[in-house]
């Protein structure tokens, strides 16, 4: 809480281009709390060093990440826009609350064990204390909602934990933040395998629906999609890619699976994957034709950059003054 207005704060890692898995299950639902929370949104381009970033490509993503956000309907006017390293705050607080966070806590995060597994020649000490930075980044706003895919569960929950331990040693110190996941949409899973979730760093393109993909290349992927030997396009256990293709197509039309299944009784899968398809790319065509004009207009995204972190930085410093005045740092002026 900000006085009497309370927070939203998300994030998302500048750490490949943007799959309809992050639009569905975050960037999309961002705006929706813009009216009734005071909204912080950063690209959290620290997160991204913990796998291997070329530095040239992380500088690229980092703008078109912002410029995203915007083009997804993130009024600059309405919601704090910015880049997570310039504000210094987040690594700071980071550390403080590494000092209040157990080892064995981080080593029970899903995600670690993904990635290290995934990434087994740079398990580094960033990867294992990514979410330590991802709390950070959630209480230093004094957030109190944090919209995420169902994948940053445990991390918002271990932020929770972390939260409610400082504030029993250093009493009204953070808000508990609570996670928001949708309804639909939470686990957009790979068009290759649908048993795995989406990933923009999947390196299988087949699996994968970049917002920015283009028509063409977004009907030809979903044709792709692996389903089943099955024909008729149903919601059921087993049915993982149809489950997943029958979800895309409620988030982008907010049919309900009966009515889907009413619409395609009697038609094959292809009539199906066709359909999911066009309406995917009927909805992202607006966003990237915004995008496309935001993207061309640098200075524009870097005077944004500048003002979203002043403003976030107003707030981060004076959770992280509170922070640093109970834990008994001096403070001089
Ligand atoms: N497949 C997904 N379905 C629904 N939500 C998803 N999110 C990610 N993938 C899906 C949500 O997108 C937000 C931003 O994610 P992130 O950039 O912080 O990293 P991530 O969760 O690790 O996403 P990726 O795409 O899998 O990135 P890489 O491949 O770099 O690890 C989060 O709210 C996330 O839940």
């Amino acid at each position: 809480m900000l006085g009497e207005q309370k927070i939203c704060f998300s994030g998302v890692q500048p750490s490949g281009n943007l799959t309809i898995g992050n639009y569905l299950g975050a960037i999309r639902n961002f705006s929706t709390f813009s009216d009734a929370y005071k909204c912080f949104y950063c690209v959290v381009d620290e997160h991204a060093i913990t796998v291997r970033q070329v530095p040239a490509d992380l500088r690229r993503r980092t703008y078109e990440t912002l410029a995203l956000y915007m083009a997804c309907g993130l009024d600059p006017e309405k919601n704090t826009l910015y880049v997570q390293s310039h504000v210094p705050a987040h690594a700071e607080l980071s550390w403080i609350l590494n000092c209040y966070t157990m080892f064995g806590e981080l080593s029970r995060m899903t995600q670690f064990k993904d990635k290290s597994t995934k990434h087994a020649d740079n398990v580094n000490a960033g990867l294992f204390t990514y979410p330590v930075l991802m709390a950070a980044d959630i209480l230093l706003y004094q957030t109190d909602v944090v919209p995420v895919g169902i994948d940053q569960k445990q991390h918002v929950e271990l932020a929770r934990n972390i939260a409610e331990r400082f504030n029993q040693l250093f009493p009204d110190t953070f808000t508990v933040p609570e996670p928001m996941i949708p309804q639909n949409g939470k686990k957009i899973m790979s068009l290759a395998d649908p048993t795995k979730k989406m990933s923009k760093s999947d390196e299988n393109q087949n699996a994968i629906v970049y917002i920015l993909d283009d028509r063409d290349t977004i009907i030809r992927k979903f044709r792709r999609a692996v389903t089943d030997s099955d024909t008729v396009v149903r919601f059921a256990e087993g049915k993982d890619g149809i489950n997943n293709l029958m979800t895309i197509y409620s988030c982008f039309t907010e049919k309900s699976m009966e009515e889907i299944e009413r619409e395609f009784a009697g038609k094959g899968y292809g009539d199906f994957k066709l359909a999911v398809g066009e309406v995917c790319a009927d909805a992202l065509a607006p966003v990237q034709a915004r995008y496309k004009e935001l993207l061309a207009d640098k200075a524009g995204l870097e005077a944004q950059m500048k003002k979203g972190a002043e403003e976030a930085a107003y707030y981060a410093r004076k959770t992280l003054a509170k922070v640093q005045k109970k834990l008994g740092f001096v403070q001089v002026r």
